[in-house]
């Protein structure tokens, strides 16, 4: 088999936070300002303003699809006080989708919160259940005829960060009462307990995340016509001799919480780049190789496929969109190599009779990879000062694997 389905979704994914610029309103803003080392998403893309010229770039090149998300802080930049004006303009962005023959699937909630929610507790509030679902339900209103709705943009990495914190308070009152530091730890250790910052999350946040996805599956299914799930993470996660406990265990809560709670969905996205090694400690980093990805993850164009196939597993089959898959490079003729080789990894699960329905590259644009400007994931490369956008030879590959439906 060489030909994808007929009407696989083809397309590109972006975050509203990445692109649109001067999201003020949203948590990271605040956080972005406060935190050393951070660098600013300032305008980031303009794709605020700019979005007609990205859609119409994928249009151009063949894709029949593209993922975008709402910001919720920009929707209800008050409590329950909910802007119709921009509620107008998504709406707009649906219409120009249409009208440049792409399908939307549109995120509800990629990572930004409006900064007043994360100010009372954000997820961890006894109240968010009630108060995403109310942004749902509004959200609902511009979303009828819309097919694909994703509550939530990988709640796992998410509930990985809350876990991060909440560890790193009680060390610290730990360390309030008594004060050792630990001078004896090897720069390899340094590494390793770095790199294991975000490496697990807590299986009880993992279940209230699955509460509020459903709570909102819930309302899409109520008020629209949509089909609705979520993405998720995928690590790709392998266990080296002895890690296999360790590897069940981390893949367990960062994970599989997570797939398990697709159960249901009308579909689940699965979003893959790299696959990591685990062992008794944890994860272990990644080996230093030239082709290693400016984000510092090995080049594993076969993690898609190793995704795909555990998601299709736990979650006992449902419908995959491959919602992001993607690498960090400056190198695009190294992208091309990477996705066509996910791609083909991606025919592999689908010969198996996996069903996948899409396929949507992260990312449109080269966009603020959250407090970084640095890794490059777009087909299409910007200028941050004239936001000029320059298509990379990658997209028009891309686009060229749509039109025929099915690789080279
Ligand atoms: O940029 C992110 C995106 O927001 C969520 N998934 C991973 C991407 C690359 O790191």
């Amino acid at each position: 088999m060489t030909n994808f389905p007929a009407g696989f979704l083809w397309g590109a994914a972006t975050a509203p936070h990445q692109i649109e610029g001067n999201n003020v309103n949203s948590d990271w803003w605040v956080r972005e300002q406060q935190m050393p080392g951070m660098e600013l998403s300032g305008d980031a893309c303009d794709s605020y303003h700019r979005y007609r010229e990205d859609m119409q770039l994928l249009a151009d090149a063949g894709l029949t699809s593209y993922r975008f998300g709402l910001e919720w802080a920009r929707i209800e930049p008050l409590p329950g006080r909910f802007s119709k004006a921009e509620l107008a303009h998504y709406r707009r962005m649906i219409d120009t989708c249409r009208e440049l023959g792409l399908e939307p699937v549109i995120t509800l909630q990629h990572f930004t919160t409006p900064n007043w929610f994360a100010e009372q507790g954000g997820w961890s509030s006894p109240d968010a259940l009630e108060i995403f679902t109310r942004f749902v339900r509004e959200a609902c209103g511009i979303l009828q005829d819309v097919e694909w709705v994703a509550t939530m943009n990988e709640p796992n990495m998410q509930a990985a960060i809350m876990t991060a914190m909440q560890r790193m308070s009680q060390q610290q009152d730990a360390t309030w009462q008594s004060p050792t530091v630990d001078t004896e730890q090897s720069d390899e250790d340094r590494k390793r307990s770095s790199r294991n910052f975000l490496a697990s999350a807590d299986p009880a946040i993992g279940r209230r995340f699955v509460e509020i996805h459903h709570a909102a599956r819930d309302v899409v299914r109520e008020l629209t016509g949509a089909k609705v799930g979520w993405t998720i993470a995928a690590g790709a996660l392998t266990a080296q001799p002895g890690g296999e406990a360790r590897m069940l265990e981390i893949r367990y809560g960062k994970e599989d919480v997570f797939w398990e709670g697709s159960r249901g969905d009308d579909w689940v996205g699965v979003q893959a780049y790299s696959s990591q090694e685990v062992d008794a400690d944890g994860l272990v980093p990644h080996p230093d190789r030239p082709d290693n990805t400016l984000v510092g993850t090995a080049y594993r164009p076969d993690a898609l496929e190793m995704a795909v196939r555990h998601a299709w597993d736990v979650t006992g089959g449902v419908p995959v969109v491959v919602t992001e898959n993607g690498i960090a490079t400056s190198d695009d003729e190294q992208r091309i190599r990477y996705t066509d080789e996910a791609l083909q990894g991606l025919q592999r699960a689908m010969q198996d009779g996996i069903d996948v329905r899409g396929y949507l590259h992260w990312s449109l644009l080269d966009n603020f990879e959250w407090g970084h400007w640095e890794p490059t994931f777009g087909l299409v490369a910007v200028d941050r000062e004239t936001f000029e956008r320059t298509p990379k030879p990658s997209l028009a590959w891309l686009g060229a694997v749509a039109v025929r439906n099915e690789l080279g």
